[in-house]
């Protein structure tokens, strides 16, 4: 059993597996949540957690797992990470909620004014504080609709924008998140996306022929002039770390500012150093209206940010935008510890390693093995792909059998993908090399067993 009494950096940066994956202390805390929960909260990995930092997560059987998700792209600066917590001690002695509606405090101006200076564009810019990424997304649609005087929106296949009425009905895969759950919000319009792997002429003509096509539609079946805004992640995220060929966002931008149309990023997933860049739209020059960022922005703390061009977002009216924790001042220290941490320690260049070690280690994985049919994505945000030997045909039963074989190994592993048959690795920025070679190596064993 572990002694550790605390969490963060200084957890020995081990994987150690001593009882059966879950343990006896996590059955039983198992067993209470089916009772306590409804089955409609999933459950990835049923290992209930004591503490966590660096790249490990430690479970109430003492277990040491190396963390290839980061709470799904969340503790980017790792779990516990020391500014986060200092700066959140001290606010919490301080004070925990005036709400920022009705007296505010610095932290969330300061929170502001760093996402107006870091998000791409040097455009004058305005942002406001809400609590997942949902609310965000929801709150960029509401802005971009009143702006406009437009309702429609555009959003794209394998898109995942939350599970809200409204951004239930942005998402593109019907189950788990749609299922049962309608009637959808209306005006959302889907156009394709350019999905390399899958793009039917193949690969070098997914950009040109996705960007036609998705504009052709927009044209013809909705009308550019009553589009309030485009929707898009850089590179999906749910619908399995999908890297839009080279020239469609920009190409989807430009249309958008021909036309009048807002252009929205979701970078909820990607943002915040995971891709390599601190955003994803950067890898491309690509200059969003409105950003939208939550996850990795706080470390854990809830947190979510619209952030855009002031000229679109100072047009809706006072009192127009808010909620009663939105920008909560825990969070919001969260944030200013996790941005200075991203600076300080340089996990832009650290994600970009990361993408070193691990694109090839998993091409060469690739090349052994049939089943792995494509490898993708940028610095920290990897996946692999996993289809039937010799077709592009899906294999999700595979892609689940990796994943509770790496889980039973002590490395934490996520799937993804509109046809689940994606492994994405999300490694906290902070994780040490000899871990990250060694989940690799877990990774190539099991792989080659199934
Ligand atoms: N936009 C791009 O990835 C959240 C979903 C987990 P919230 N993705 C993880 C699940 O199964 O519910 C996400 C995202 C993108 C928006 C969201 C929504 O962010 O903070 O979960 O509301």
């Amino acid at each position: 059993m572990s002694t550790v009494t605390q969490g963060g950096p200084s957890l020995p940066q081990e994987r150690r597996v001593v009882t059966e994956i879950p343990g006896p202390k996590s059955r039983e805390m198992f067993a209470r949540k089916q009772a306590a929960v409804p089955p409609g909260i999933g459950t990835t990995l049923p290992v209930f957690v004591t503490h966590a930092g660096g790249g490990v997560v430690v479970d109430a059987d003492g277990n040491s797992l190396i963390d290839f998700g980061s709470g799904i792209a969340v503790t980017n600066v790792g779990n516990a990470a020391p500014r986060v917590v200092e700066r959140v001690r001290r606010q919490v002695a301080d004070f925990t909620h005036t709400c920022f509606m009705i007296t505010p405090y610095e932290s969330y101006v300061q929170v502001a004014e760093k996402l107006n200076e870091i998000t791409p564009g040097d455009h004058e810019k305005r942002t406001f504080l809400l609590n997942s990424g949902a609310e965000a997304v929801e709150n960029a649609v509401k802005v971009a609709r009143h702006a406009t005087g437009r309702q429609a929106v555009v959003v794209f296949d394998h898109g995942y924008h939350g599970r809200t009425l409204l951004t239930m009905s942005l998402t593109a895969k019907n189950m788990p998140y749609k299922q049962g759950f309608g009637p959808f919000a209306p005006e959302v319009y889907r156009v394709p996306l350019a999905y390399p792997f899958r793009w039917p002429s193949g690969p070098e003509n997914c950009a040109e022929e996705a960007a036609a096509q998705a504009i052709d539609q927009i044209n013809k079946q909705v009308g550019a002039e009553n589009v309030a805004a485009v929707l898009i992640e850089p590179i999906a995220g749910e619908g399995g770390f999908i890297e839009p060929a080279k020239g469609f966002l920009p190409r989807i931008a430009e249309f958008c500012r021909a036309n009048g149309i807002v252009f929205i990023a979701d970078e909820v997933q990607t943002g915040f150093a995971r891709t390599g860049d601190l955003f994803a739209c950067e890898d491309e020059g690509v200059v969003p209206d409105i950003i939208v960022t939550a996850k990795g922005i706080a470390g854990g703390l809830p947190l979510a940010a619209v952030t855009g061009r002031a000229e679109i977002l100072d047009k809706v009216h006072v009192g127009g935008l808010g909620g009663t924790y939105g920008g909560n001042p825990l969070a919001c220290e969260a944030a200013l510890g996790v941005l200075e941490t991203i600076e300080a320690d340089d996990l832009v260049g650290r994600a970009r390693r990361i993408g070193e070690v691990m694109l090839p280690r998993l091409r060469a994985i690739a090349d052994k093995s049939p089943i792995v049919g494509d490898v993708r994505g940028r610095g920290a945000m990897i996946a692999i792909e996993l289809v039937v030997p010799g077709t592009r045909e899906p294999h999700p039963t595979a892609a689940g059998e990796i994943a509770r074989r790496c889980h039973a190994e002590g490395l934490l592993v996520l799937t993804a993908g509109t046809y689940g048959n994606v492994l994405r690795f999300l490694p906290p920025l902070v994780m040490p090399d000899h871990l990250l070679e060694e989940g690799l190596a877990i990774l190539e064993k099991v792989v080659s067993e199934i």
